[in-house]
């Protein structure tokens, strides 16, 4: 499944504050592309390029994107200013930063106001991760074919954790 949308339509874009945090968000994308789901990842900062925000933002719905995970550390306001300027639901990703091991993004990207949601993950790739999942369930409501894998996705995961601990 191509990562990038080569002139047609993907249904998640992946967007994190800085090169820096694709270490954790290439999790999100490695989820969808088990799933068999299209998507884009880019680079958008809130601080550092807020015209490419603003515009990523304000055209997203119209490119053909369903559902937006955007990743960021520290003072962490992507996803927060991303849900402001969009529809579409967007996931939010703490990245943990090296001064306070995420919980400076954690708590940037949880504490929205009442009005403006960002479902808001765990802190860096169990976060990733599960936001690739959480755009798997909602895609897979008006997907049979992928409700059909993400079923398998979680039997193989079942299937895969031993009953007994092994001293290996
Ligand atoms: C945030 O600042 C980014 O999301 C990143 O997590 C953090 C540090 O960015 P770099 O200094 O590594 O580019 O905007």
């Amino acid at each position: 499944m191509p990562d990038r949308a080569a002139g047609g339509t993907v249904p998640v874009a992946i967007i994190m504050g800085s090169q820096s945090d694709w270490a954790t968000m290439r999790h999100a994308a490695e989820t969808l592309e088990a799933l068999g789901i299209g998507h884009e990842a880019l680079i958008v900062s809130a601080h550092r390029t807020p015209d490419r925000l603003w515009d990523f933002a304000k055209s997203a719905k119209a490119r053909g994107f369903k559902i937006i995970i955007a990743g960021a550390g520290g003072a962490a306001h992507l996803p927060g200013m991303t849900a402001a300027l969009t529809p579409l639901p967007v996931f939010g990703v703490p990245v943990e930063s090296k001064a306070l091991s995420g919980v400076d993004s954690l708590h940037s990207i949880v504490q929205m106001p009442g009005g403006i949601p960002v479902g808001t993950l765990a802190i860096g790739k169990p976060g990733a991760i599960n936001a690739g999942l959480l755009a798997a369930a909602v895609l897979a409501l008006t997907d049979e074919a992928l409700a059909t894998r993400l079923d398998a996705y979680r039997a193989k995961q079942t299937a895969a954790i031993a009953e007994r601990p092994s001293d290996v």
